[in-house]
């Protein structure tokens, strides 16, 4: 993958906060001989303006005052903070499809609420694993709008893949399914799947979801099945409780996380790891079709830290 210094520049955008205020007040405390209670409320509240959410805070808080209280010494704080946020994100394998066996078909299918950039992502990841060597098929199961058919479409012509349609208001179950099999036909390596975007308090929706969800990982061995929900890095207390129900029906893999590049803020991405327990896969950094980034925990957590 290249990671040339573009890339590290768009790692660094929107931690700011984080690397400035964040990790100052993390300094300054550390350094202070006399803690007052109202410090330490404000370094959390810091920590809750910088999207981490409020568990993660108080939590962070808490440990840092002991770890202070237990290091008279004074111990290199900075790798402490390092070990903490990167805790958070132990274990997030930002791979696809680790074990797969390779040049048979995979399978990825996109779900998420509405606008928070499905169909993007499709085409950018189509683009991405046709530019490593595989053979995508880009199938539209959101089938409800001609508009959205169209859109991908389009995508799929941008990243020079091949393009599988149901026909308007035909059942995605149906597309789905007709699609991976149009896939194995044509010896395409992987199928991306664009879904519809759902509410929570859409019960079709959902039960549809749940539908094409069996279809597509039956097709396939369970080591060639991704399913990926895409988030808005921007997403509030709402979106969350919405990602939950769609986790709850999606037998969900992973998590790629859109629009990095508007005003969201650095710890959010510690907060959907510890909220859906899941692997961050990649970071949608923009309108482009090469605006996709690969997810490298240690890469991050070490730009906000040192
Ligand atoms: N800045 C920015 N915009 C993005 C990104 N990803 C998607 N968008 C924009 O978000 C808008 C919605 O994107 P779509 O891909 O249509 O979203 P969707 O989830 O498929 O939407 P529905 O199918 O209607 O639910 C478009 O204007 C995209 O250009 C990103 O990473 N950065
Ligand atoms: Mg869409």
């Amino acid at each position: 993958m290249n990671r040339g210094p573009g890339l590290l520049k768009r790692w660094l955008q929107n931690i700011g906060k984080m690397k400035d205020e964040v990790k100052e007040r993390f300094a300054q405390l550390w350094s202070r001989k006399e803690v007052r209670e109202e410090d330490w409320e404000e370094l959390e509240e810091l920590l809750i303006q910088s999207d981490v959410g409020p568990r993660l805070a108080m939590e962070l808080v808490e440990e840092f005052r002991q770890f202070r209280e237990k290091s008279p010494e004074r111990g290199d704080w900075q790798y402490w903070l390092y070990n903490k946020l990167y805790s958070f994100l132990e274990g997030n394998n930002p791979w696809l499809f680790s074990s797969a066996e390779p040049n048979t078909l995979r399978v990825i299918l996109l779900s998420g609420i509405n606008g928070v950039g499905k169909t993007t992502t499709a085409g950018k990841l189509a683009y991405l694993l046709q530019e490593g060597g595989e053979r995508v098929v880009l199938i539209g199961a959101d089938t409800f709008r001609a508009a959205a058919m169209e859109q991908l479409r389009i995508w799929a012509e941008r990243a020079r893949c091949r393009y599988f349609q149901g026909s308007p208001g035909a059942d995605p179950g149906a597309v789905v399914f007709d699609g991976i099999h149009s896939a194995l036909h044509h010896g395409d390596t992987v199928a991306i799947i664009d879904t519809a975007g759902r509410s929570h308090v859409n019960k079709n929706l959902l039960a549809e979801l749940e539908k094409v969800t069996k279809i597509a990982r039956k097709a396939v061995p369970e080591s060639q099945f991704e399913s990926l929900v895409v988030i808005d890095s921007l997403a509030g207390q709402n979106a969350f409780a919405q990602v939950e129900a769609i986790a709850r029906v999606a037998y969900l893999t992973g998590i790629v996380l859109t629009k990095w590049d508007s005003q969201a803020k650095g710890g959010i991405i510690f907060r959907v790891a510890r909220e859906f327990g899941l692997p961050i896969k990649y970071l949608g950094v923009g309108e482009k079709i090469t605006d996709l980034l690969p997810f490298d925990a240690e890469e991050f957590v070490k730009a906000i830290v040192y």
